[in-house]
């Protein structure tokens, strides 16, 4: 029987499609992805898993360690879980994730008594811990603002390069540390702010900064905040170490104080994975504050519908842990003693590395490693130095010669100094 036209016109298109398909499958679909570079702070942990050594050390990620060197889960974590176990449905939360967690949040970044939380001026959503708040800034920024910039310190934590090349917002530096001084080189700071166009976004660390351990101080603060008024800029602070610099949650807040008091709108990204120890639970809050009470509404239903395709709404469990231990004055007293606990760790072990690096006749001035803040230092080693570290004695660091002070502890401390004197004293 004679095949339809309609019939044999399929069997032709099928005929094409096989042909296809084979010729592609001789030459593989994915043949073309080569493998992606290794993330410069991340694959420090993976090089470290594989490291059989027993002396091995990782100062690279920035995780909290107790003394021991073992992971820490806080008391008031704890605590929470245990108010929250068979209390709670698995329900999805709404998009713009827990209300009470975001309520919560807010006080924390614009202060308890905060004006702009009365007046429902602050559009402000949960995010995945700081990473997903700063990316789901930059989508908002490209997609309101397509035309603009970020202004990026130098250096900065490598991810925020990332973030806002993947949102397609064009990047531009502006001048931070002063490596001579191992400090903030202020006036390139000011000149930059001053030559940048009018109106610019600025990405600003609110305390703690990663990787230098270097914050302005409050008086250098002022005149940022000043110039950015002159200037109109935008500052978007990342908030990812707040009470890790100071111990104290609410000081290390006062940059961002500072510059709302002066008026300014301002973004901000919140994490919970370093002062709450909540890393792998991914959570965090994103606010901007806007002119009004309307505008905060439409931008909060636009930072919605960012998420929605993304990832819909986020995950449940550490919004919950963040709502009870905030919500509860017994609870939230716990986390200020247990944050200060590890800031203070954190300082203590400063001291030692620098001593047992006196101790050893280093020439080197070591003044930096206790003058800089947070948990990071900036060590000043060089990318060989630091491949001498790890291919010698087995520590594992970042190439830019950062040290994450919170996996240094009494029992690793000698080791590490006596390593970084013998790196040293090689090259000088
Ligand atoms: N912003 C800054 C400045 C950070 O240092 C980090 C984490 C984040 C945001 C994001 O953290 P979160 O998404 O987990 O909340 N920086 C770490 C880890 C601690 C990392 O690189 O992901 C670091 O070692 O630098």
């Amino acid at each position: 029987m004679a095949m339809s036209r309609a019939a044999a016109a399929t069997g032709a298109v099928t005929r094409r499609r096989l042909g296809a398909t084979a010729a592609r499958s001789m030459a593989s679909w994915f043949g073309h992805v080569e493998p992606a570079a290794k993330d410069p702070i991340l694959g420090v942990t993976e090089a470290f898993l594989a490291d059989p050594s027993p002396d091995k050390v990782n100062v690279g990620v920035g995780a909290y360690r107790d003394d021991n060197g073992k992971p820490v889960v806080l008391d008031c974590v704890r605590e929470a879980e245990r108010r929250i176990t068979g209390n709670m449905n698995m329900e999805y939360l709404p998009m713009g994730g827990s209300i009470k967690m975001i309520e919560e949040s807010l006080k924390l970044a614009y202060g308890e008594d905060s004006q702009f939380i009365k007046d429902k001026r602050i559009a402000a959503v949960q995010a995945l811990s700081g990473t997903g708040a700063c990316r789901l800034f930059a989508d908002f920024q490209k997609r309101f603002l397509p035309d603009s910039h970020i202004y990026i310190p130098t250096p900065t934590w490598a991810n925020h390069h990332n973030i806002w090349r993947d949102a397609q917002v064009p990047q531009r530096t502006f001048t931070y540390y002063h490596p001579e001084s191992r400090g903030l080189d202020f006036s390139g700071l000011m000149d930059d702010i001053k030559n940048a166009p009018d109106g610019s976004f600025f990405l600003l660390h609110a305390c703690a900064h990663n990787p230098t351990g270097v914050d302005p101080s409050e008086e250098q603060w002022r005149e940022i905040s000043h110039q950015f008024k002159v200037k109109n800029h935008f500052p978007f602070f990342d908030m990812a170490y707040q009470g890790f610099a100071s111990g104290d949650p609410e000081r290390d807040a006062k940059a961002i104080r500072i510059f709302l008091e002066d008026g300014h709108q301002i973004g901000c990204a919140q994490s919970y994975a370093k002062n709450m120890g909540l890393y792998g639970q991914r959570a965090g809050c994103l606010s901007i504050l806007c002119d009004d009470e309307m505008q905060a509404v439409a931008v909060k239903s636009q930072l919605q519908q960012i998420a929605r395709p993304m990832y819909s709404n986020p995950p449940v469990h550490g919004a919950l842990i963040v709502s009870t231990i905030l919500g509860d004055p017994e609870l939230k007293t716990l986390w200020l003693k247990e944050v200060k606990g590890m800031a203070d760790r954190i300082i203590g072990m400063r001291k030692a590395l620098k001593q047992n690096l006196e101790k050893l006749g280093s020439p080197m001035s070591w003044e930096h490693i206790t003058n800089q803040i947070g948990m990071f230092c900036y060590s000043g080693m060089t990318p060989e130095q630091v491949d001498r570290l790890t291919n010698e004695f087995h520590i594992y660091m970042t190439r830019n010669g950062r040290i994450s002070m919170a996996g240094v502890t009494t029992g690793n401390v000698a080791y590490l100094a006596n390593a970084i004197h013998e790196c040293h004293a090689v090259i000088i």
